[in-house]
């Protein structure tokens, strides 16, 4: 068995648990925030065995999209403080970051 972690964008959530359940998914759903941007982001906790992860990854794939998002850095890239003024720049989100792990052990009471 393995955990699949995903971290999506909130917008693509929703989409993602409906085609999950469709296709006899279990998954878990955090609310969680990213550590560049610092906005809210999703992320999926998906039990699954070894030989559907490549479906798993499917679903992800088809339901989570790459997204341009302007981001304004606290701090200058390089250079020092003086005269600083912020200019958002450009980012490009998602689709979706995996992450496949191991399960020693899976039990459902
Ligand atoms: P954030 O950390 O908020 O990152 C959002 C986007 O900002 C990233 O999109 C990437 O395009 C850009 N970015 C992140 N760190 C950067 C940096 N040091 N310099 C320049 N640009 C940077 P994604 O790569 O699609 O990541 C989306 C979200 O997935 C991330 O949100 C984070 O929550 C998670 N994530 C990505 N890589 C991860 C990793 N290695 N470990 C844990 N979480 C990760």
């Amino acid at each position: 068995m393995k955990l699949v972690i995903a971290v999506i964008q909130d917008k693509d959530s929703n989409r993602l648990s409906i085609a999950l359940v469709q296709e006899g998914f279990r998954a878990t759903k955090l609310a969680s925030t990213g550590g560049f941007l610092r906005a809210g982001n999703t992320t999926f906790l998906i039990g699954v065995e070894d030989e559907r992860v490549h479906e798993v990854f499917q679903v992800i794939n088809n339901s989570c999209k790459v997204r341009d998002q302007l981001v304004t850095p606290v701090t200058p890239m390089g250079g020092s403080t003086d005269s600083y003024i912020p200019f958002p720049v450009e980012v490009q989100v998602g689709g979706a970051t995996v992450f496949v792990v191991p399960v020693e052990r899976f039990e459902h009471f």
